[in-house]
């Protein structure tokens, strides 16, 4: 831990990269694992755009019950954590492949969203998007303008991600001297090729996950445990090392 707080401390450009392990203890269940979402349900019975051609009424009760889990969530410490990195001048963004807005909530500025956010959906009919405030109501909901189908504005499987995320994690990626790589299995791709865009360039990495991890085979340093925990810990150190 001292020996990765300093490391941090000393870095000039880290970035945060993280997944659904960093709101676990926000209450908002993991995708794989032990109690994750995709225990429950197929994926690809839910997060493609097949299913949701199929039979988007389901796809939306689901995604309505995730609506309904995160706005009643609330940002944890370790969330809290990596928007005081931000604040110290120690960390420059973070790049997330998390749906459900709690960086910003917890007051990060610079956020990436991979894969997109569950408080936005886009029209399948005249493509406009639309912010929404709160879980949508009637299923499934419709587009205020044209009547189309409205969906979640999400990454399912087989789709590309958006440009200028992508694009602006790469350049972070390829600049950054350290990453902090917190709570994703790095089993989904091309999400997954950011830490190793990061390491190809040079930067430390530091995996903190209670769990073995796909990208456990690039980490400088392992921290094994809950993101909550070690995330205080390891800002309280960085501090130390500042002062
Ligand atoms: C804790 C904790 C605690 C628990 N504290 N930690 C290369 C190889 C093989 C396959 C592919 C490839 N390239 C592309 C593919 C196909 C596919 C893919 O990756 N498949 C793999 C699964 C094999 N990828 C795609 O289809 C992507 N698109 C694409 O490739 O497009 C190509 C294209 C180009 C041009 C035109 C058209 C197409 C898109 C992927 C989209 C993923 N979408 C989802 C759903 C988002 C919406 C929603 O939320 O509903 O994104 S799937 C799901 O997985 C979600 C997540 O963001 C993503 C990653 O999961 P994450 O965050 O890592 O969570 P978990 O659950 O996997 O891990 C949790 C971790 O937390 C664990 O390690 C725990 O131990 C840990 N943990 N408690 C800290 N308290
Ligand atoms: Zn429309």
């Amino acid at each position: 831990m001292e020996e990765v707080a300093r490391a941090l401390a000393a870095s000039k450009s880290a970035v945060a990269f993280t997944g659904a392990g960093v709101s676990a203890e926000s209450g908002v269940p993991t995708f794989r694992g032990a109690g994750g979402l995709w225990e429950r349900y197929r994926p690809e019975e839910l997060a493609t755009p097949e299913a949701f051609e199929r039979d988007p009424v389901l796809v939306w009760r689901w995604y309505k019950w995730r609506q309904e889990l995160i706005y009643a969530a609330d940002p944890n410490p370790a969330h809290l954590a990596l928007a005081e990195l931000e604040r110290l001048g120690v960390l420059k963004a973070v790049i997330t492949q998390n749906v459900d807005g709690l960086h910003r909530k917890a007051g990060s500025r610079r956020v990436v969203e991979l894969h997109g956010n569950i408080w936005r959906v886009r029209c399948t009919s005249c493509g406009r998007e639309f912010p929404v405030e709160k879980p949508v109501g009637e299923i499934p909901p419709r587009c205020p303008i044209c009547g189309g189908l409205l969906r979640p504005a999400v990454v399912w499987f087989g789709e590309p991600l958006p440009r200028g995320a992508w694009e602006e994690a790469l350049s972070l990626a390829s600049s950054a001297d350290f990453m902090l790589v917190v709570g994703t299995s790095g089993a989904v791709y091309p999400a997954a090729h950011i830490p190793r865009v990061a390491k190809r360039n040079g930067a430390v990495i530091a995996v903190v996950d209670p769990g073995e991890t796909a990208l456990d085979d690039i980490a400088d340093f392992k921290i094994r445990g809950k993101a909550a925990e070690i995330l205080p810990r390891l800002v309280a150190e960085v501090r130390r090392c500042l002062t």
